[in-house]
């Protein structure tokens, strides 16, 4: 399911209610999981833009009910902003429905295709460029979590089970250590032996969520810094996107998602370690986002756990690489041969950067809570 440049696309936007006559669709951004497509329709007013993705079932194994799960926090959402005197298609995702009213379009092959109205003057990033950026950021995805507090109803359906349960993660490393399938694992044993022997440490979240310790809350679960859009003009972070994973889980992992994308100094994919550093001026600006953005909901027990937090979630993440790495990259999307070792290289050279930097990331965290 890699995006297609053959694809007719033509075919599937004609399934939604767009008003104007398509122009082109092209392969759009760098998500690990989705096809995503940029639509371009002419209308008498102008030209007009529209997201259209196709959901990953391999990875969402239920796509009508994680349509549900965005439908409903879209609806939440949307309502806040208005209230607020804000902008809801600029400030929030805005769903399309389809001819037949329901916000996907399932395909005779089995795809399921969404539509989003395309945030206009505004930029995602794969690499922070200034502290204001992070901080921005760190306050919308924080604002966000606040904003759901008081969703009503069932809680929301969990699109993909134990996605960051650290210690479920390190029995799929070791299952596909076992099964070597690609006869990888000879190769990586350094990078092996850093995961495991870190397993103990990186399963404190989830034992203090067990203990009661930590609540459980709605929460985004894919913080990464390019899953928020920053305006143009203003060069505040704008809307919060890639909502396909918002279900219950630790505030934690949020912050913790921030932390590895907002401090890192190189790319995810940077092939060259040395490269790679946390970034402390960052890392304040995120606190301070996050912080303010959030507006006292949290409870000094998750605030004691951001520092662990951050290299909690890049272990976890760089775990997740290198199972993919060891079972011939069936997950994320590679671009080249070895990619998501290098992806795990990166992850697991920040963690040992947040390991040396701990102490200093405590002292920031005491400034501003
Ligand atoms: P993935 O789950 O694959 O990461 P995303 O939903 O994050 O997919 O979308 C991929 C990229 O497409 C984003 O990083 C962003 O640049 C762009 N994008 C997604 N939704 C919108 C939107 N509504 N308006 C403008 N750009 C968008
Ligand atoms: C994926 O969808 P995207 O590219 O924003 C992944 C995250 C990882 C991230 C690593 C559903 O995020 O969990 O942290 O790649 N999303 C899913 O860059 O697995
Ligand atoms: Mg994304």
């Amino acid at each position: 399911m890699s995006a297609d440049k053959n694809l007719d696309i033509a075919s599937i936007v004609r399934n939604f209610r767009i008003d104007g006559d398509f122009i082109s669709g092209m392969p759009y951004g760098s998500g690990h999981i989705n096809d995503t497509y940029l639509g371009r329709f002419k209308t008498p007013a102008g030209e007009t833009r529209y997201i259209h993705q196709r959901i990953n079932h391999n990875i969402f194994k239920q796509p009508e009910l994680l349509i549900e799960n965005i439908a409903r926090v879209t609806t939440h959402l949307r309502s806040k902003i208005q209230k607020a005197g804000g902008d809801p298609n600029r400030e929030s995702l805005t769903l399309v429905p389809a001819n037949d009213g329901k916000f996907f379009h399932k395909t005779p092959a089995g795809d399921y295709w969404r539509t989003y109205l395309f945030i206009d003057r505004a930029k995602t990033y794969d690499l922070v460029e200034t502290p204001e950026h992070l901080r921005s950021g760190g306050q919308a995805f924080g604002r966000f979590g606040g904003m759901l507090g008081d969703m009503k109803g069932e809680p929301l359906h969990e699109t993909i089970p134990m996605f960051h349960h650290t210690p479920n993660r390190l029995a799929l490393l070791r299952e596909a250590i076992d099964a070597d399938c690609r006869n990888r694992a000879a190769g990586v044993k350094k990078e092996i032996q850093f995961a495991l022997e870190r397993s103990d440490e990186m399963g404190t979240l989830v034992r203090l969520q067990q203990e009661g310790k930590l609540p459980v809350r709605i929460t985004h679960n894919d913080t990464k810094f390019n899953n928020v859009m920053i305006d143009d003009d203003t060069q505040k972070a704008i809307c919060v996107i890639d909502l396909d994973t918002v279900m219950p889980g630790l505030v934690l992992y949020d912050f913790g998602d921030m932390v590895r994308t907002g401090t890192i100094t190189a790319m995810e994919d940077e092939p060259d370690v040395s490269k790679v550093g946390a970034n402390l001026t960052m890392f304040e600006a995120l606190v301070r986002g996050y912080l303010e953005g959030a507006a006292g909901s949290l409870t000094s027990a998750e605030v004691d756990q951001f520092v662990l937090a951050g290299r909690v979630i890049t272990f976890t993440i760089g775990v997740r690489f290198l199972t993919d790495y060891l079972k011939g990259d069936v997950y994320f999307k590679i671009r080249r041969e070895g990619h998501n070792l290098d992806r795990c290289h990166t992850q697991f050279k920040l963690v040992s950067e947040l390991e040396k930097h701990a102490g200093e990331m405590d002292k920031i965290v005491a400034r501003y809570r």
